[in-house]
């Protein structure tokens, strides 16, 4: 280790130096990038509102536009109550042009080749990176910079990411993991936070709670009933009153709260999907019986996204007909989300195209998959992580390339085989021939 280090820290030889970047805004900034009219204005990104539209979700709003109240996740509706559009306030004398915003839809080809970009420069700066999702990853810098230069590193890397690809970047760097993360979130837009090693207790005492690798809104929830509502009071509660109430996970949480957090930044094969399939005994048309066996390999592949962390994009079902047709058909959501009800009703809609015909085998798959940052973490610290190789794809050949996007931004895929189908590092790898991962699903 020959990183110096500034006097009066108490960085010991063991610090690394961890930087966590997150792009800003950055489906707006990605719209902005190839409509640069839009700089200063605020901009939406969202699905549903196209003309006819009454239900969606914003995306993500530019800084502009959360000042008028609009976020991610927002519907639509609430979005143009706070927020009309440009075009509409343009047309209509009761609205303020000055006050409307410009929306559009999700583009989610075009930023993951933005992503691209951001993702090369981090690998040419960087030995080390584990890319969390789509705008977000972790940087082990130990070896290319110093403590007492990180910040000008760090600037550099935010003016290239800025230059060259064009959008803006806050940054994060801290002697861990946790830390950087939420460095990079202190200062946002355009964000630059290092915490030194010796400060990193400091820096969390205030946080909330929430702010806590590994505290959930619920486990949030029990700490405030506990009269522990911030991160400071977490680090200086009796480890024992925790482990009680929480067991191992306390002691966790607790040291996480006090800034003690050794997970190393480690590459990711990152998972392309999660998949699970099942064969009949005798192929079946009866409706009934295919859609329960379709209802529980849903429940499991999202109990798997969910244990994994995993966010996914895209739903899809295979259906294999006699003699030995494999089907696929997929749709794609507006973003990334975990929610096990859809991933079943989803899958039983595009069931319904199979309708009559007789079945040997149905898989239910989750696709496009990214890992939310605070819970992503969450795989090296409570996880154990050794199951992943056996039950996730790991391979990119195989999956679905490029999907055709339809105009109201669902994608839906046809004909191409599964990953696993083909071999792939899956669970349900070379189940095609005839073995079946049934077993998943007995009671
Ligand atoms: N995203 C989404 N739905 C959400 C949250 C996020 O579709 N509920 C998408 C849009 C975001 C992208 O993921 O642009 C990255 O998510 P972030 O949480 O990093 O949000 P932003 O990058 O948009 O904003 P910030 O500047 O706060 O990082
Ligand atoms: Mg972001």
């Amino acid at each position: 280790m020959d990183g110096a280090r500034l006097p009066g820290t108490s960085a010991d030889d063991g610090d690394r130096i961890v930087a966590h970047v997150d792009m800003d805004c950055f489906y707006a900034a990605c719209e902005r990038r190839r409509e640069p009219a839009l700089e200063d204005d605020p901009v939406v990104v969202g699905m549903g509102f196209e003309p006819g539209e009454t239900h969606g979700a914003v995306a993500t709003a530019s800084y502009e536009a959360r000042e008028y109240g609009v976020d991610s996740a927002m519907a639509i509706s609430a979005a143009l109550e706070r927020l009309p559009r440009k075009v509409d306030a343009v047309e209509d004398p009761a609205l303020d042009v000055a006050d409307a915003g410009f929306y559009r839809p999700v583009d989610m080809e075009y930023y993951e080749s933005v992503s691209d970009a951001v993702r090369t420069i981090l690998h040419d700066r960087a030995p080390v990176v584990r890319e969390v999702s789509i705008d977000e990853a972790y940087l082990d810098v130990t070896d290319v910079t110093e403590w007492d230069t990180v910040e000008q590193w760090a600037a550099r890397l935010k003016g290239e990411i800025r230059s060259t690809v064009g959008v803006p970047a806050s940054v994060g760097v801290a002697p861990t993991m946790s830390a950087a993360k939420v460095a990079s979130d202190r200062d946002k837009p355009d964000g630059l936070v290092v915490v030194e090693p010796g400060d990193v207790r400091e820096f969390f005492a205030d946080l909330p709670v929430e702010d806590v690798h590994g505290v959930g809104p619920v486990t949030a929830e029990e700490l405030g009933e506990l009269g522990i509502e911030t991160a400071g009071e977490l680090a200086s509660e009796e480890p024992d009153v925790l482990e009680a109430r929480f067991g191992e996970r306390g002691l966790e949480i607790y040291r996480y709260a006090r800034g003690e957090d050794d997970r190393e930044v480690t590459p990711r094969g990152r998972p392309k999907s999660l998949s699970r399939e099942s064969a009949f005994t005798e192929a079946t048309a009866d409706r009934e019986q295919l859609a329960d066996r379709v209802r529980s390999l849903a429940a499991s592949v999202a109990d798997r996204a969910t244990s994994k962390d995993a966010l996914y994009r895209t739903i899809g079902i295979k259906v294999v007909t006699p003699p030995f047709d494999v089907n696929t058909r997929a749709r794609s959501l507006p973003g990334p989300v975990d929610e096990p009800d859809l991933v079943e009703s989803v899958a039983l809609d595009l069931l319904d195209e199979f309708e009559g015909q007789r079945v040997r085998k149905v898989g239910v798959r989750v696709s496009n998959l990214s890992f939310a940052a605070g819970r992503q973490a969450s795989l090296g610290g409570f996880d154990g992580a050794d199951d992943e190789s056996e039950s996730v794809e790991t391979t990119a050949e195989g999956d679905e390339g490029d999907p055709g996007r339809s105009s109201d931004g669902q994608v839906t895929l046809t004909g191409a085989p599964w990953a696993d189908d083909e071999g792939a590092d899956d669970a349900t790898a070379g189940s095609l021939e005839g073995q079946t991962t049934i077993d998943d699903f007995r009671g």
